[in-house]
């Protein structure tokens, strides 16, 4: 069988268009921004959608990744195929220019990632100084798990020394100069993992020294070997997965492991007789609290002729409010703007990361009041109020405050909110899934996922990932992938704004099984769901695992699935896919997802086609060295096509070994 069907072997995309419809302002697929769309056309208000279609056609050398303004000497754009057009001012050939803006974007996502785990630890940090009384370890449990995991004593030990350590290890992952692994990667690696990123010197030490390396390597007048430069990419990528995992695991211990929880999706959630109150951004630490001061605070909500307090999330701070709060998602990233224009948002509170600018701009036509929470995130014209986690219930109540003063000026006439909601269900941390498969085998709980593959009940598992990307229709390319891998027995887990779209879509509702998942993957989640009776909640058609920074959740289960089989994760029947992919932190993600041996597909193209050697590199000779490789795929049905080849080559290979191992009695071979 060739590898992934593919004959020609050069992995290129189709000829699908890279930006369909490109003078259609009607560039979303979600129902309740479609609701929307009507309204904001007769009100005359420019949207995301709007300036989409101003930016076409966009320019093709940033498209092809062959412009470079690294230094002022530029902007240079590679021109021509040969003589001195061919390279920049220094003398930068195509593949070097691509390959530093490639990388550079890594650089720009390890580092959100990181500050976001960063603020996680201070908040753990001041807990156990006792600067911050309203946080607490809500998760002993996740813990002490947690600490073993990263070789820290336990025993007979009070639970906030025990976090103090695990703080301080974190901390050590930041700013580590001794020749040691970042230890929140290391720790949680598979034993083929770990070698491999050794042999292949890309193993990182510490978060913001691989960073700033990264800087330094892609300057003008540094590295100019491509392979060297994405090497360099790669080490920087799996330093995110570490901030990615100071995330998770702090978040969980203290905020709570997620659980099933039910709960609705989309801008019906807002309620126009309640103050409405969306948190939008990526950091549980503030959204938590704001939550928490809204129960305390309803009395004066009522105060005012409301209701009460309505707390609705955006993007990934929701997502992470979700799964533990079961907080309503009102929208994901590419129809934020929508949730303003139901006139009925009284406040936004943002943190950090994919809030766009435009937010204040929409506000300014209502009521609402958008308020800036961080020192690093401001935006003219809106309000910002510090938000202190030594402070932090007196800072959310401030921010509550504001939106029930501003729910005083709501004017009624502006109030237009569609009926669009969904009843969903949430939650599935890598625990929840773990549990829920151990009423079937307590003893090995994963090998009720890994034998449903090899019996053939399922093709394998698929991790949907990633942002909103208007080339294409919002959430469009999310749910056909979706929908061609449910049909074709895929048990699929998604996390960010993918898990966003399903939510909205009212695909993460177990009502959905019967209608999409095929016959295979119906009677899976129907036996699921007969071993946990006391599971009220039922079973999704798609498994909600969270926000952006818990893909790391998505990985530790292709883990423990290449653990139980007995092979490293390139040899599992586990894929990737971001159909929609727009941020920085999604080339990250998408990088350490290869370099941890994954296909990825991506539906949106990275600027990589100035160069066919850093193409292959992604593409090809990722495969080779990693196990991994991306797939660039436009057209959301080949895309899935070309997951499904690759889970269908990953099985046979495996039944294949594992009938020769069981033939001779031996270990299953490793080096295939
Ligand atoms: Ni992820 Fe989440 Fe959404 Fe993309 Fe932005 S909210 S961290 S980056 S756009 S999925
Ligand atoms: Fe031009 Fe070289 Fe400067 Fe890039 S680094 S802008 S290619 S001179």
């Amino acid at each position: 069988m060739p590898r992934y069907r593919d004959l020609t072997h050069t992995a290129r995309p189709s000829d699908a268009p890279r930006v369909v419809d490109p003078k259609n302002p009607i560039r979303t697929t979600d129902p309740g921004a479609l609701q929307m769309l009507k309204l904001i056309e007769e009100r005359n208000i420019e949207t995301v959608y709007d300036r989409v279609v101003a930016q076409q056609p966009q320019c093709a050398f940033g498209y092809k990744g062959i412009c470079c303004r690294i230094c002022i000497a530029g902007p240079c754009r590679v021109k021509k195929e040969d003589g001195p057009g061919s390279r920049g001012i220094c003398g930068a050939s195509a593949f070097t220019i691509v390959s530093r803006n490639l990388v550079r974007y890594i650089a720009g996502g390890t580092a959100s990632h990181s500050e976001h785990a960063r603020h996680i630890l201070h908040t753990a940090h001041a807990l156990v100084e006792g600067h911050a009384d309203d946080y607490e370890i809500k998760s002993p449990a996740k813990l002490m798990k947690l600490a073993q995991d990263l070789g820290v004593a336990t025993l007979d030990r009070e639970e906030k020394e025990v976090l103090k350590d695990v703080v301080e290890i974190g901390y050590s992952d930041f700013g580590r100069y001794q020749d040691r692994p970042l230890a929140f990667l290391d720790a949680f690696l598979t034993e083929g993992r770990r070698r491999k990123f050794h042999h292949t010197n890309i193993m990182p030490r510490a978060i913001d020294g691989t960073v700033t390396e990264l800087l330094a390597q892609t300057a003008m007048g540094v590295d100019s070997d491509p392979v060297n430069i994405i090497f360099g990419g790669l080490k920087a990528a799996l330093a995110d997965l570490g901030g990615e995992y100071i995330g998770t695991t702090l978040s969980d211990v203290l905020f709570g492991i997620p659980e099933p929880i039910v709960s609705e999706a989309n801008l019906g959630v807002i309620n126009p007789k309640m103050v409405n109150i969306a948190v939008h951004g990526h950091n549980p630490v503030l959204s938590e609290m704001v939550v928490a001061a809204a129960r305390k605070m309803k009395a004066e909500a009522e105060k005012v002729g409301a209701e009460g307090i309505n707390i609705v999330g955006i993007c990934c701070t929701g997502n992470e409010l979700l799964m533990r709060e079961g907080v309503y998602l009102a929208t994901s990233s590419a129809s934020q703007e929508m949730a303003i224009m139901t006139g009925a948002l009284d406040a936004m509170v943002v943190d950090i990361q994919c809030i766009y600018p435009s937010v204040q701009t929409v506000a300014e036509c209502f009521h609402t009041k958008v308020v800036t929470t961080e020192a690093i995130m401001k935006i003219p014209g809106a309000q910002h109020i510090a938000f202190n986690t030594e402070t932090a219930m007196e800072d959310a109540k401030k921010l509550i405050a504001i939106a029930i003063e501003a729910y005083k000026h709501r004017d009624p006439k502006k109030v237009s909110i569609p009926s669009e909601r969904h009843k969903l269900v949430a939650g599935f941390s890598v625990e929840a899934l773990t549990e829920i498969f151990s009423k079937i085998n307590p003893d090995r709980p994963i090998s009720v996922l890994t034998d449903a593959i090899q019996s053939g009940q399922i093709k394998g598992v698929a991790l949907m990932a990633g942002c909103n990307n208007l080339k294409r229709l919002q959430d469009e390319s999310h749910i056909t992938v979706l929908k061609e891998l449910v049909k074709n027995d895929v048990f699929v887990i998604a996390t960010g704004c993918s898990s966003g779209a399903f939510a909205k879509f009212g695909l993460m509702s177990p009502l959905a099984v019967d209608t999409y998942a095929g016959e295979g993957l119906k009677s899976f989640i129907q036996t699921l769901e007969a071993a946990n009776p006391e599971l009220s909640t039922g079973l999704p058609l798609v498994f909600h695992v969270g926000s952006c920074v818990d893909n790391s959740r998505g990985i530790d289960l292709a883990m423990a699935m290449a653990n139980e089989l007995g092979v490293d994760v390139p040899k599992v029947p586990f894929v990737a896919s971001a159909p929609e992919a727009m941020h920085e932190k999604a080339v990250a993600i998408g990088s350490w997802a290869v370099t941890m041996g994954l296909p990825v597909h991506v539906g949106s193209m990275p600027p990589v086609e100035g160069s066919d050697l850093v193409y292959g590199v992604t593409t090809q000779i990722a495969h080779d060295v990693f196990g991994g490789n991306f797939i660039f795929e436009v057209d959301p049905v080949l895309g899935a096509q070309k997951l499904l080849n690759a889970l269908e080559y990953r099985t046979w290979k495996l039944k294949i070994h594992q009938k020769t191992a069981e033939k001779n009695s031996t270990a299953i071979a490793q080096g295939w």
